[in-house]
């Protein structure tokens, strides 16, 4: 089935929400989205090459996330799933890559900022594989993160939420966050 196929039928309803997740290759979106769906911790998660969208239900909202793919050859291809409105964006950071990283990920998510139909969009930004970073530094990461990314400057509504995707530790809470 075609993109444009499955945007047709995804007719929302009133208690319908949309939700993208995006972020750089290998940040964990999929092990994240699978967390929030109760999947067994060894299915196995591949490298997501298009978009996967999957639905579940959260204090009688039907939450579809549509889970893309952040390999850098098809990051060029995120703006054609912008044809319309998002409720929310799930942005996800990979913590271990945040000395090498940052500035890859600041370059992908100033161009969510430009595009005008986020204007209004509510921003989740997930910092994932808490279960390999040191405790002790959360709360200075969180606000390296905050200050790179100007947070406070240009987004009208964010949340940051520190996860591990594999443990599933603190991932419920982002569905909290959504509604
Ligand atoms: N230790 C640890 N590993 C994780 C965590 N989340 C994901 N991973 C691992 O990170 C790798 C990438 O996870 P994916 O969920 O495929 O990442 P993705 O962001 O969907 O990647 P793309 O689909 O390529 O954009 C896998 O080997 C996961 O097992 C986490 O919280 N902790
Ligand atoms: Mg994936």
């Amino acid at each position: 089935m075609g993109l444009l196929t499955i945007i047709r039928k995804q007719k929302l309803k009133d208690k319908d929400l949309r939700i993208i997740v995006l972020g750089l290759d290998n940040a964990g979106k999929s092990t994240i989205v699978h967390s929030l769906l109760g999947s067994p911790e060894d299915t196995k998660i591949s490298p997501t090459l298009g978009f996967e969208i999957h639905s579940l239900q959260h204090k009688g909202y039907n939450l579809n996330f549509w889970d893309i793919g952040g390999q850098e050859s098809i990051r060029a291809f995120w703006f054609n799933y912008f044809f319309d409105k998002f409720d929310c964006i799930v942005f996800v950071i990979d913590l271990i890559t945040i000395r090498t990283r940052l500035n890859e990920i600041h370059q992908e998510f100033i161009k969510l900022l430009d595009n005008e139909k986020f204007e209004k969009t509510k921003f989740i930004i997930v910092l994932n594989k808490m279960d390999l970073f040191q405790e002790d530094q959360f709360d200075q990461v969180k606000e390296e993160i905050i200050e790179k990314l100007q947070l406070k400057r240009y987004i009208v509504e964010y949340e940051i939420v520190m996860v591990s995707g594999k443990t599933g530790r603190n991932v419920p809470g982002i569905l909290d966050k959504i509604v």
